[in-house]
Formats: structure tokens, C-alpha cells, sequence
């Protein structure tokens, strides 16, 4: 949690005029020096909010329409995980939040949306031996049914995802402006502030939870709670990345998504577009160096996926599994979207992941057409411990890992299907290739000559700029796209800081 100041800058509590706040913010920053100074930089656009009028009938802040209400809704539920859980603040601010994502259409496993625990009826084991994590073959036994219910009503609470440039530029819009309210940083009464970006990133910065979500069957399922988990924070679906349509361009790194209008920047600081100036919890800047190494995901691995009919063959530990897949463009993208604790600090993370999500629910809309294995059922016994069907999906409360294979956990959310030839969905971003019969992103206008000399220079001096960063472990990576130049960005390790989630 970035705590900037104690100041009593609580728009959700507080009716006081803006005048008379700036006038006390003023005082408290010049007391304070320059930390406040950033604090209260990132209060400004929450100064003016008049909260209030976000209340429901029942007393609660809801996510309306006005992205304003975001920023309340956020400020009442900190405070309501204050009131509950004085010391351990976050987590319960965290369970609220997954409580929400869950509980999108009438709330898991009950019917009338009263909040209860997941009911699992279903004991599965790993059988192992005792003395070591090793599992023995084929011993994996279901005594009873799943108690988990799939809504009957998928399509009112399911949300729909869209590849990114498919989206219309307000929807875009309203996706990235809620992102960077989510990265202001909130004042709480007597509590400073919170940055609820920050604190949902690090969700995934911890080594328990990095070895409970990576390198096993519980990759997926994890993965899919966490995207839920920041649609709720959100309040609007996640869309989709198909780096297969910047695969196939001859350059990927010439993709329209590179600039203003998209991501941002893919060389250097983040010093342009949606997350412009964006800060992380390691108090460093974003930064890219996108085809340093790794690739993008192409149509000839997601076919070779799709091949599978059964789920132990498409995750780890094995080889070609949707999770080798996924690490190619974390290390083509680099900078923090390069190492397991801080890719998510990079939001272009969530929107990779929920392609990675949807090629996931195309192998298991396959399997159920095959009709020969119920992918909610089809939870392999492999891999680590902490990856067992009901190890608990750490830190998501006491939600079973075979959790994320159900189908209510799907039934939340639908892909709207990448575009195709030969219209390409009408994106003004696409165009269709008639050789190979697929649509592929237009380039950037400024840079279709990416690698003549001035943009290489100019690309030299951004990369040069970014100085110092810290950085986790790297993902390993086992595909190479041979167009990648292997200048990967120097990194120092990260420094440890306190995180009490
Ligand atoms: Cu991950």
C-alpha cells in the first residue's frame, strides 16, 4: 500500500468544499515536503468527487455508468475492509473485491446471491507418496459430485470480451480511463491512501502465490479468478490481446498497438499514451523493449493446443501447454511484463492473459464437443503441490484450484470471436492478408520503415533513457521468434518490500 500522507482528503466521507480541502492539502504538503506533493498530484481529479450521489438504496457505493463512481465505490469498500478487519485491511479489501467478481450473476455456489462458501461436495485426491511431491501415476479419484452450480442464466451476467481492436474508441476509452483511476492513489480517512492498481498487481508479486499459479494446472484456473478479479475493480469487461494478428505482420513491432492510440509506447519509458507516466510499486517507470527476445503467439501454436483433447496435455509440466505459450510474449513485450512479480504492474499483462483466457475456453468448448471429457471434471493431477485440485488458490481465500475449472466460473464471462477475412470486423486497425486468409494488425503510420536509421536511432536513445530497473525472475521461455534482435534490458534484482496481502 503507497501510504503518501495521513491528510483527511476523504471525498467519500467528507462534503467539505474543494477549496477548503486544496487549502489543507497545500498546508499538509508543504509540511510534509515532496512525497505529499506526489500524493497530492494524484488526489487532484479525486478532490472534486461528490461520492454521495453513488450511494444505492441500501446504503452501498456502486460502479455506475460515471467512471467517477469507481473511485467511490473503491474509497467505501477500503473503508469498509478498515471497519472488519483493522489489521489486515488489504486482504479483506481483496476478498470483497473477489466476492464481487464471483458473485456477478446471483453468487457462486448459491442460488438466491447470499454470500456463502464455495460448497464442494466433490473429494479428489492426488495420491502421493509420503515422503515426497511425487504423485503416483493414474491415481487421481473423484468420490462425489461437485456441488458447485452453473448459472442458468449465462448470458444476463456473462460479460462479453473483445479483441482490442474490435473495440469501439469508447469502450477503449472508458477501459483505459478506468484503468488509470484505478492508479490514483485514494485517500482514506486516518489512513492515507491506497492505490487499488497496486495493490491487485502485487496480488501476483508473492513467491507462494508465483509458485501456486505457475507451473501446473492451476495456471489457468488462477489466472481466470484474477481477470475476474480486475473486471470487478473495473467495472467493464477486459479485452483481449490476439498477438497472432501482430504475428503475422513482417514487422510485429510496426503494430498500431504500439502507440497512442493503443498501448503505448513499446520502446523505452511509457511516456505517451493511456498509462503515460505511470508509477509502480517499485517506484520505477513502466518500460518496454518489445522483440528484444521470445514471441508473440502464433496460429500455428494455438492449433497445435487446440489438437488436445484432454487438459493434461495442455498445462505443465509438459511441453507446448497454453502456459509455455503464454511466456513468449511476456519476454517479447520486456520491461516489468518480463518477470513473474511485477508483469501485471504493465496492464497490457491483463489483456494478453484474457487471450490467453479465451484460447483456453475454445479447448474446452472443443472438448465438450467431443463429448468424451467434461473439461470442469478434467482437473490433471500433476505438477507441484500447491497445483492439487484442492490446494487453495492462494490468495484468493479458500477457493479450490479445481475451482477454476468449473463452469460457473465460465459461464461470467464470453469472447466475441477475433475477426476475420475478409471485412476483418470493419476495425479500421486490421486489414485482411489474402495469402494466408487472416487478418493482421495495420502498422503504426509513423513507423512502417521501422528499422531505417533514424528510428533506430531514435529507438537507441529511449532504451538508453530508462536507466535502472528492478526486475523478478524472468519467465523461461522455450520459443524464439527468429525476428527478435536479443537485446533484452539489463535488470537489476527487485528490492524487497513488505507486502501484507
Ligand atoms: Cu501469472
Amino acid at each position: 500500500m503507497a501510504v503518501v500522507g495521513d491528510e483527511a482528503t476523504d471525498a467519500y466521507s467528507s462534503e467539505t468544499p474543494g477549496l477548503v480541502l486544496l487549502i489543507t492539502s497545500s498546508i499538509l504538503a508543504l509540511v510534509t515536503g515532496s512525497i505529499l506533493i506526489r500524493g497530492l498530484h494524484q488526489h487532484t481529479s479525486g478532490r472534486n468527487r461528490k461520492c454521495q450521489q453513488y450511494r444505492g438504496s441500501h446504503g452501498n457505493f456502486e460502479i455506475t455508468e460515471k467512471d467517477d463512481s469507481l473511485y467511490c465505490f473503491h474509497q467505501h469498500l477500503y473503508r469498509l475492509a478498515l471497519d472488519s478487519s483493522p489489521t489486515h485491511a488489504l486482504h479483506a479489501y481483496v476478498q470483497e473485491l473477489l466476492w464481487k467478481a464471483l458473485s456477478r450473476c446471483e453468487g457462486y455456489g448459491s442460488e438466491n446471491g447470499k454470500r456463502e462458501r464455495t460448497k464442494t461436495t466433490m473429494k479428489e485426491k492426488c495420491f502421493r507418496k509420503k515422503n515426497g511431491r511425487k504423485k503416483q501415476k493414474g491415481k487421481c479419484k473423484r468420490k462425489r459430485e461437485s456441488g458447485i452450480k452453473t448459472s442458468t442464466n449465462i448470458r444476463r451476467c456473462s460479460w462479453e470480451r473483445k479483441e482490442v481492436r474490435m473495440m469501439s474508441r469508447t469502450e477503449w476509452k472508458r477501459f483505459v480511463n478506468r484503468l488509470n483511476i484505478l492508479k490514483e492513489a485514494i485517500p482514506v480517512q486516518g489512513h492515507g491512501t491506497f492505490v487499488p492498481y497496486d495493490i491487485i498487481s502485487d496480488l501476483h508479486r508473492e513467491n507462494i502465490t508465483i509458485h501456486a499459479s505457475h507451473g501446473g494446472p492451476g495456471f489457468l484456473g488462477w489466472h481466470r479468478v484474477y481477470l475476474l478479479l480486475l473486471e470487478a475493480a473495473l467495472g467493464v469487461p477486459i479485452p483481449y490481446w490476439d498477438s497472432r494478428m501482430d504475428y503475422d505482420m513482417t514487422n510485429p513491432t510496426d503494430s498500431v498497438l504500439w502507440t497512442s492510440e493503443f498501448f503505448g509506447p513499446g520502446f523505452g519509458i511509457e511516456d505517451s499514451g493511456p498509462f503515460a507516466n505511470w508509477i509502480t510499486p517499485e517506484n520505477e517507470s513502466l518500460v518496454r523493449n518489445i522483440g528484444n527476445n521470445g514471441s508473440l503467439v502464433s496460429s500455428d501454436m494455438v492449433e497445435t493446443l487446440l489438437r488436445y483433447t484432454q487438459h493434461s496435455l495442455a498445462v505443465e509440466p509438459s511441453i507446448n501447454t497454453i502456459e509455455d505459450i503464454h511466456v513468449g510474449p511476456h519476454r517479447w513485450v520486456d520491461g516489468q511484463m518480463s518477470s513473474l512479480e511485477t508483469a501485471p504492474q504493465d496492464p497490457i499483462f491483463f489483456l494478453h492473459h484474457s487471450f490467453v483466457d479465451y484460447i483456453w475456453s475454445k479447448l474446452r468448448d472443443k472438448m465438450r464437443k467431443i463429448g468424451k471429457t467434461d473439461p470442469k471434471f478434467d482437473y490433471p493431477c500433476k505438477g507441484p503441490v500447491s497445483h492439487d485440485p484442492y490446494a487453495t488458490m492462494i490468495p484468493f481465500g479458500n477457493l479450490p484450484n479445481i475451482y477454476g475449472y468449473s463452469d460457473h466460473l465460465e459461464s461470467l464471462t464470453h469472447y466475441r470471436p477475433p475477426p476475420t477475412c475478409p471485412d476483418c470486423g470493419g476495425s479500421p486497425y486490421l486489414l485482411c492478408d489474402k495469402v494466408i486468409q487472416r487478418c493482421k494488425s495495420k502498422p503504426d503510420k509513423l513507423t512502417t520503415h521501422s528499422f531505417d536509421s533514424e528510428t533506430t536511432k531514435n529507438i537507441r536513445y529511449r532504451i538508453r533513457a530508462i536507466g535502472i530497473i528492478h526486475l523478478g525472475r524472468k519467465f523461461e521461455y522455450h520459443i524464439i521468434d527468429h525476428r527478435t534482435r536479443g537485446d533484452t534490458l539489463n535488470f537489476l534484482p527487485l528490492i524487497n518490500r513488505g507486502i501484507s496481502l
